[in-house]
C-alpha cells in the first residue's frame, strides 16, 4: 500500500454521518442554474419524455457502475486525460515525472514525456501531479503540467510535443512557480476551462490546520484555484490575467485568484456540456467535501469555500466561525464511514453508460468508495450509496468521447467506468 496522498486522519469520536446538503429554495435561486438544468426546472412534469437525457433528474437509487481494466503496469499513476487530437489515446501521469500513452488499449513503452530529472517526488503528495492539453494541441503540440521540483516547490510549465508520440523535455517554458512551505497540500490539478483559460489548483501549503492562514489570505496563491490566460503574455510575464477575473486590478489580492478557502483541491473538473466547475477539496481529520460552481458563476469567481473556518459544513475553529459569505459544499462525507481524501471526478457525458448521463462521480483515496452525485427531481443535491472499487483512487479522467476512467495508484492500473 502506498502512503496516503493527504494526511491520514486521526480517529476521533465524531458520530458517523454522511451529509448531503439540502439546497433550500433561496439557495437554489442564488446558485444560478446552468442552462440545461434551468431548462429542466421549467419543463412541466408531464413533458419528461421530451427532457434531454443530459438534464434528467439524478436518481441516487439507480446509481451503479463497474470497472473494466484498460492497462496495468503503471508506476504510481496520478491522472489520466486525452489530448483532444482525434487520436483516441489516453495520457497517464506517473508520479515520478513521466507521461505515458495508452494507444489502442496498450501501454506504449516509451514515455511521451520524461522529466524525472527535475521532478521531486519523495513526499507522498509530491511529483508530477497535473496535466492539461491546450485546445489547439493538434496543431500547436502545447500542453501544461504541474509538478513539485527537487526543492518541493510547485512549477507550472508548458511543453511542446516533438511529434505524435514524444515531447521534448527541453521545450519547457515555466509559466509560474510557487514556494511550498510544507511537503503536503500542493494541489496540482490543471484544466483548461471552456473559456480557454488555464485553471490551476493550489492547496493551503500543508502541515495541518492551515497554520499560516493561507486559505483565507488573498495575498497568496496557496489554498486557491487560479485562472490565467497562457495564450497571451503580459510584458515579461508568460501569461496574462483575464480581465474579468474577480480580483483583476485589485491591490489587495493576487489577480490570478478565481476562488479561495480551499484546503487541498487535489482534483477539479469542468462539466464538458454545461461548463459547471466541480472541486473535490480534501478535508482535515473529519470531513471530505465536493464544491460546485455553476457555469454562469465561474468567471464571476470570488467564491470562498470556507477553509479553515469550516471543514465540510462544520466549524473547524468554532471560536471564530463566521460563515457569512461562504459557499457551502454540495456533498460531504465523514471519515467515520471510511475514507481520508476525496478525489474529485467528472460529470459523465459519454455514450456507453446511458444510465450515468449527467451524473458526477467522485471517490475516496483510502476507502476506494465511489459516489454518484446530482440534483434529484426536487432540485436538491443528492448522492448515491457508495460503490466499493477496491482501488487506491488517485484520480478520475475523461477520454475524447466523454467516457470516464478511474486511476488506481495502488495497483498501477487504469480502469474504464462501465455499467457494471
Ligand atoms: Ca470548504
Amino acid at each position: 500500500m502506498p502512503a496516503s496522498i493527504p494526511d491520514r486522519p486521526t480517529p476521533d469520536s465524531t458520530p458517523n454521518r454522511r451529509q448531503i446538503v439540502q439546497v433550500t429554495t433561496a439557495a437554489t435561486a442564488a446558485l444560478s442554474l446552468p442552462g440545461s438544468l434551468a431548462a429542466l426546472a421549467a419543463t412541466p412534469a408531464t413533458a419528461t419524455a421530451q427532457t434531454p437525457a443530459t438534464a434528467r433528474p439524478f436518481d441516487p437509487a439507480a446509481f451503479g457502475i463497474g470497472f473494466a481494466s484498460v492497462a496495468g503496469g503503471l508506476e504510481r499513476p496520478l491522472f489520466v486525460t486525452h489530448a483532444g487530437d482525434g487520436s483516441g489515446r489516453l495520457f497517464v501521469v506517473e508520479q515520478a515525472g513521466r507521461i505515458r500513452i495508452i494507444a489502442d488499449g496498450h501501454l506504449v513503452t516509451t514515455p511521451f514525456l520524461d522529466i524525472t530529472d527535475r521532478v521531486g517526488s519523495s513526499g507522498n503528495e509530491q511529483g508530477l501531479l497535473g496535466l492539461a492539453f491546450a485546445s489547439d494541441y493538434a496543431t500547436s503540440g502545447a500542453f501544461s503540467v504541474d509538478y513539485t521540483d527537487a526543492d518541493g516547490n510547485t512549477v507550472v510549465s508548458r511543453f511542446v510535443a516533438s511529434d505524435a508520440t514524444t515531447a521534448d523535455p527541453t521545450s519547457e517554458t515555466v509559466i509560474l512557480q510557487q514556494e511550498q512551505p510544507f511537503p503536503n497540500h500542493n494541489g496540482g490539478g490543471l484544466a483548461f476551462g471552456p473559456d480557454g483559460f488555464l485553471y490551476i489548483s493550489f492547496g493551503d501549503g500543508g502541515s495541518q490546520g492551515d497554520p499560516n492562514g493561507n486559505g483565507q489570505n488573498l495575498g497568496t496563491w496557496l489554498g486557491k484555484i487560479l485562472r490565467i490566460d497562457v495564450a497571451q503574455t503580459d510584458g515579461g510575464t508568460p501569461y496574462s490575467i483575464p480581465p474579468d477575473n474577480p480580483f483583476a486590478g485589485s491591490a489587495d489580492a493576487k489577480p490570478e485568484i478565481l476562488c479561495y478557502g480551499l484546503r487541498n483541491p487535489w482534483r477539479f473538473s469542468f462539466d464538458r456540456e454545461t461548463g459547471d466547475l466541480w472541486i473535490g477539496d480534501v478535508g482535515q481529520n473529519l470531513y471530505e467535501e465536493v464544491d460546485f460552481v455553476a457555469a454562469a458563476d465561474v468567471a464571476k469567481g470570488g467564491q470562498n469555500f470556507g477553509w479553515n473556518i469550516m471543514e465540510g459544513d462544520s466549524c473547524y475553529n468554532a471560536e471564530t466561525c463566521d460563515q457569512g459569505g461562504l459557499t457551502p459544499p454540495v456533498f460531504v462525507y465523514s471519515h467515520e464511514e471510511g475514507g481520508c481524501s476525496v478525489i474529485g471526478g467528472y460529470v459523465y457525458r459519454g455514450t456507453e453508460v446511458p444510465s450515468l448521463m449527467g451524473t458526477y462521480l467522485c471517490g475516496d483515496y483510502c476507502s476506494g468508495l465511489i459516489w454518484g452525485l446530482g440534483r434529484d427531481a426536487s432540485r436538491a443535491w443528492a448522492a448515491s450509496a457508495p460503490v466499493q472499487s477496491g482501488f487506491g483512487i488517485s484520480a478520475f479522467g475523461e477520454d475524447e468521447s466523454g467516457e470516464l476512467y478511474v486511476v488506481d495508484q495502488a495497483g498501477g492500473t487504469l480502469y474504464r467506468i462501465t455499467s457494471g
